[in-house]
Formats: C-alpha cells, structure tokens, sequence
C-alpha cells in the first residue's frame, strides 16, 4: 500500500492565459504525479464551483490564489496517510473536508487537482498505463467497460463565448464514422479542418482560431457555418454520412433571453417550438449526427419534445443540462429528456464522482462523449480518462492548438500501445 506523504499546489497559466490550479501528490514510496485543471466559458449554472479569488486587483479577478491555499494547507494534509489506490477513499476525504453540496468551500478546481494528482500516482506507483489504472477504476464504480480510444468529435467552427466571429451557435462539429480507427479518424478530422480554412480564407471570412482551435469566422448565419463544412467535406475524398458526419454544440443557455432565443439566421426571436423547428429543418439539409444543449439547461419540457422528434434520429447529447450531476442524470433518464451526456470531470470536482456518473448514464444506454473544457492545460488526463472509462466519443476541439493536441496526440500512443498489447 502507497500512502500520500505531501501535497502542494500552485497557480499556473491554462490556453486562455488565465490562472489554474497545478497540484503534485507524493507517496511516501518517493513517486510524485502533477495534475492540473481547466476551466470553462459557457459553464452550466449547476457545475460544482470553480473557486477564483475575485479581487479585481490581480489577474483581473481571475486568480486562484485561495484555492491553491486550500490544496496546501487543508486538502492536502487532509488525505495524508491515504492508500492512493483507494480513490474512492480519497475522493470521500476530499468531499467531507469541503462538506458542501457544489464544493464552494475548497473549490472544485482545488479539489479535481487533488482527485487527479492521486490518479496518476497510482498508476504510476503500480507501473502500469493510466488508462489501465482508469479502467480498473471503472470497474469498481460499477461501470461494464473496455479500454478503447474514443472517436473523436472536431469542434471546426467556435461560435458563441468561443469564437470571436458573430457566430450564436458554440461549436460546429466534424465526427468521422465510429468505424474508422482512430489514427484514420485523426487523419479525416486534419484534412477537412484545413480545406474548411482555405474555404473560409476564400469566402473572405476570419479564418483565425477561437478558444478550442477551431475558426472562428463572421458568417452571415449559423447555418453557413454548416454549409461551408459540409463544402469543406464534399470538396475532399471523404462522404458525408459514410465517411464523416456534423454535429453542434448549440449551448442554446447563452443565447436565450426573456423566454426566447436570439439567433442571427431569423429576424424574430424563436421561442423552444420554433427553435426545434429550425434544428428540423438544419437536420434535414445537413443530416446532423447529434446535437449538444439544444434549449435551455432548465426547459425540461421541451427538451422531452426535441428528444422525442429526434429519437432514433440523432444523437441528444446533456452537457449545461447535466453538469456531469448523478441527480440531474437520474431526471434526465426519467423524463427522457436526452441520450448522451457530455462527461467532464470538473464539473463535478472529483474522479470517483465523474466515474459514478458514467455508470449511471451507461445503465440508462447512453452514450458516453467525454470532454475537454475551453480552457485547457497541456495536461492529457481526460485522454486516459476517455480510453479507461470506455467512451465513445471525445470532445476535445479542433486538430489545432498545444492544449487540444496534448489529447489528440495522447490518443495516438493510447491506439499504439493497445495494438501492439503493451500493458
Ligand atoms: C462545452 C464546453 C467545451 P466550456 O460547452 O461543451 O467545449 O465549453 O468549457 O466553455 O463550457
Ligand atoms: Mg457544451
């Protein structure tokens, strides 16, 4: 058994520029892991809180100063003594020393870092692949799964808080076929993203990148973002629906004010029945595979109606409306509200709690698509976490930009290991 001997923190800088927490565990064997957490723009309202310091002062109140105090002086010393395989343990200790329901006492951020540091140091201490420790993991909070790389979802286009183009959709998918290995899916995903570039160069558009990578055009609707990928797709040697297909983040949240929702394609404000009319008819020009956050995170009802239209169709993935929450889980699955959920592990700030959920979405049969968040570090956790728990899908932006790739790229070694039986 390897205890947690220390624990310390510190404020680094994520893709944005701004402060996170970076934390190391150290067991008393000598073996140390570091762990550090990202952050995300279009946060749903009931995430688990990401502590930031406020104090408009310094780093324009973006600084995790208490939270890096936090990790040092109580969350660390907390799980001191710790067999760091026992991550259910851990993650209870870290929980019951913070003893709120959102973890605005410590801050999730400060806790995750910890949660993760612990991670990686197991699998590091018993010499075996993350991925693998992660796998273990799953089994043990109940979830049926084999390792395997994901598909990867190319978030081309970043609308919305992402992109600094006029965009109101968030993100603009390219998802190649489920069937493709990964390294093809990779391949398929880089030779599109730079097609759309040059599409979006000649049309005149802002081809600069947004926060996740993808660009970040002005368009004149939401709807030609789509059509310049899907030009972008026939243009090149792959088929749409066979080869590849398009989704959307809509995260409709940000965009729906006094009851409605405002977007540049339509001159009057679209309430929830128009706006499921509209995703209709965008379906039936551009063949959608799955669409994220479609209405509101708190439109229970009309969600049930857009799953219920879309059923068997496409893909209705939960992310704003289920904040990686098993109670928010359980009311979607018995309302019938989606089939999907997008996990990330910060929205609810510890791994056994992130591993709990994918459990309860899996016995409800759904997809799994696991996560990045717009603010990323170059550290590739979630590509392991992705590979262990089984997802199908990860999300973890455009084929473009150091933090995204870190995942990618993570992804490769995790498909090269698998196939040549490395344990
Ligand atoms: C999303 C995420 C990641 P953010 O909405 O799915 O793409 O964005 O991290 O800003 O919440
Ligand atoms: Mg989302």
């Amino acid at each position: 058994m390897s205890k947690v001997s220390k624990v310390w923190s510190r404020q680094i800088l994520d893709s944005r520029g701004l402060p996170t927490v970076e934390t190391v565990v150290q067991l008393d064997t000598g073996h140390t892991a570091v762990a550090s957490v990202p952050a995300g723009t279009s946060t749903g309202t009931y995430e688990a809180v990401e502590l930031r310091d406020n104090d408009p002062a310094n780093y324009d109140g973006k600084g995790v100063s208490k939270a890096v105090a936090n990790v040092n002086e109580t969350l660390g010393p907390g799980i001191w003594g710790l067999d760091c395989t026992d991550q259910a343990t851990i993650d209870q200790r870290l929980i019951e020393l913070d003893g709120t329901k959102n973890k605005s006492k410590y801050g999730a951020n400060a806790i995750l870092s910890v949660s993760i540091a612990c991670t990686k140091c197991a699998a590091i201490v018993q010499n075996i692949p993350l991925y693998n420790w992660i796998n273990t993991l799953s089994k043990r909070a109940g979830v049926d799964a084999k390792v395997r790389v994901p598909t990867p979802v190319f978030n081309m286009i970043n609308g919305g808080l992402h992109g600094a183009g006029n965009l109101d959709f968030q993100e603009f998918h390219v998802i190649p076929a489920t069937s493709k290995t990964y390294s093809e899916a990779l391949k398929i995903g880089v030779e599109i993203y730079i097609k759309l570039g040059k599409n979006l160069e000649r049309r005149g558009a802002i081809h600069s990148v947004g926060d996740e990578g993808g660009y970040a055009p002005n368009l004149f609707t939401n709807a030609d973002a789509l059509e310049v990928i899907f030009e972008s797709i026939k243009e090149s040697n792959y088929q749409i629906g066979r080869d590849v297909f398009l989704g959307l983040d809509v995260a409709a949240s940000f965009f729906y004010k006094n009851g409605s929702y405002s977007i540049r394609d339509k001159s009057n404000p679209l309430n929830d029945d128009a706006l499921i009319d509209y995703y209709k008819y965008l379906n039936s020009q551009y063949h959608l595979s799955h669409i994220e956050d479609p209405l509101h995170e708190d439109s229970w009802e009309s969600w049930k109606k857009l799953y219920e239209a879309f059923k068997g169709q496409l893909t209705v993935v939960g992310d704003d409306l289920l904040v990686t929450n098993q109670e928010r889980v359980e009311k979607a699955i018995n309302e019938k509200a989606c089939d999907a959920i997008l996990v990330k592990p910060n929205q609810v700030g510890t791994v056994w709690e992130t591993l709990l959920v994918v459990k309860k979405a899996r016995d409800a049969g759904w997809k799994v698509i696991t996560s990045h968040r717009s603010g990323e570090t170059n550290d590739w956790f979630i590509a392991d976490f992705a590979s262990g728990t089984g997802s199908d899908f990860a999300k973890f932006g455009a084929p473009c930009r150091g933090e995204r790739v870190a995942k990618y790229n993570r992804l490769l070694s995790i498909e090269a290991e698998l196939a040549s039986g490395q344990k």
